[in-house]
């Protein structure tokens, strides 16, 4: 926790003689409907992701340079991640010590920090030690507490560094992971998590951060390599930590926005009919022909302007009438 404040202070100062800072990092979660919660990424492919270095916090020399690709989408009852983690395949089907692992850190409270509230406030941690192997869906919601004693998937949360509980009420989480190659061990590829929650949950304790549409949250999300060693796999305070700016080693929440839904406009609509050339009479003038209709719009109300071409055209042929029947009547002996 210390780590943090010289740190906090450090960047304020930074912050105050240069402006905004550069490294700040923002992601907008859009409204996309057709993701699917199964290990597999595709349905991603147009949601943009963004890249952070992952660096450990206690050794800060310990890097994966664009170690996460980090997505975010929201639908009408649930957020989901995909935390890409550009590490290779360790995978023990019998001690999660010797797979990869992640958290999802989400800000609770206004003071928490990164480093799991930092003892100024809650954080809402999803944490999944891979305890179910991949393409196995992991979570809740049926454990009546935070804990998934199957897969792993808890829904936790924490105030400082001490220590991390299961949520009291209820496992909203649902979560599937893969590798993009499992052929074998070490395996080089990417890591795949996707997750998803239900933009709200049942906690009354303040144990779950709740996304409402137009918020920002802050979010961190943590690693652990099985290869920190090569007997015992990863250990609690080894994890990587994603950094928003690795020159001034800015760990702070990267801030996520639920973007509310515009209706796209709709399309153009069609030309209106041009009108009617007015009948040539004997002698009377030809009546012009109906000026083209401006292009329509999507909704019903909005249509009427298109046929403003009809009723020119209209107008011209009461015009031409008159003008006939003028010309009849003072050609009348
Ligand atoms: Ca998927
Ligand atoms: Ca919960
Ligand atoms: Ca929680
Ligand atoms: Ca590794």
């Amino acid at each position: 926790m210390s780590v943090y404040v010289p740190l906090g202070i450090a960047l304020a100062l930074a912050l105050a003689l240069a402006g905004p800072a550069a490294a700040d990092v923002a992601i907008s979660a859009n409204k996309f409907n057709g993701i699917i919660v199964d290990g597999l990424a595709d349905d991603w492919l147009s949601v943009p992701g963004t890249t952070l270095t992952l660096i450990r916090p206690f050794q800060t020399t310990e890097r994966i340079v664009n170690g996460t690709t980090i997505k975010l989408a929201y639908d009408d009852a649930n957020i989901y991640v995909l935390a890409l983690i550009h590490d290779d395949f360790d995978y023990n089907a019998t001690n999660h010590f010797l797979s990869g692992s992640i958290a999802v850190l989400w800000q609770i409270d206004p003071a928490a920090t990164p480093d799991m509230g930092g003892g100024l406030g809650n954080v809402d941690i999803w944490h999944w030690e891979l305890d179910s192997g991949p393409f196995v869906p992991a979570g809740g919601p049926t454990w009546g507490t935070g804990n998934d004693p199957e897969g792993n998937f808890d829904d936790e949360w924490a105030s400082d560094v001490s220590n991390r509980f299961d949520d009291t009420q209820t496992n909203e989480l649902y979560g599937v992971w893969s590798h993009t190659n499992m052929s074998g061990p070490n395996g080089t590829g990417s890591w795949i998590f996707e997750m998803r929650r239900t933009l709200t949950t049942s906690d009354t304790l303040n144990q779950d951060v709740q996304f409402a549409v137009d918020g920002t949250y802050g979010l961190s999300i943590a690693y652990w390599d099985r290869d920190q060693n090569a007997t015992s796999g990863w250990t609690a305070s080894r994890h990587y930590t994603t950094c928003k700016d690795p020159t001034t080693l800015d760990f702070s929440w990267i801030r996520v926005t639920l973007v509310p839904f515009v209706l796209p406009p709709g399309p153009t609509g069609p030309t209106g009919p041009a009108g009617p050339a007015g009948p040539g009479g004997a002698q009377g003038p030809t009546g012009p022909a109906g000026a083209t209709g401006s292009a329509g719009v999507a909704s019903l109300a909005e249509l009427t302007p298109s046929y403003v071409g009809l009723g020119l055209g209209v107008v011209a042929l009461a015009l031409s009438i008159v003008a006939l029947w003028r010309t009849r009547r003072t050609s009348k002996p």
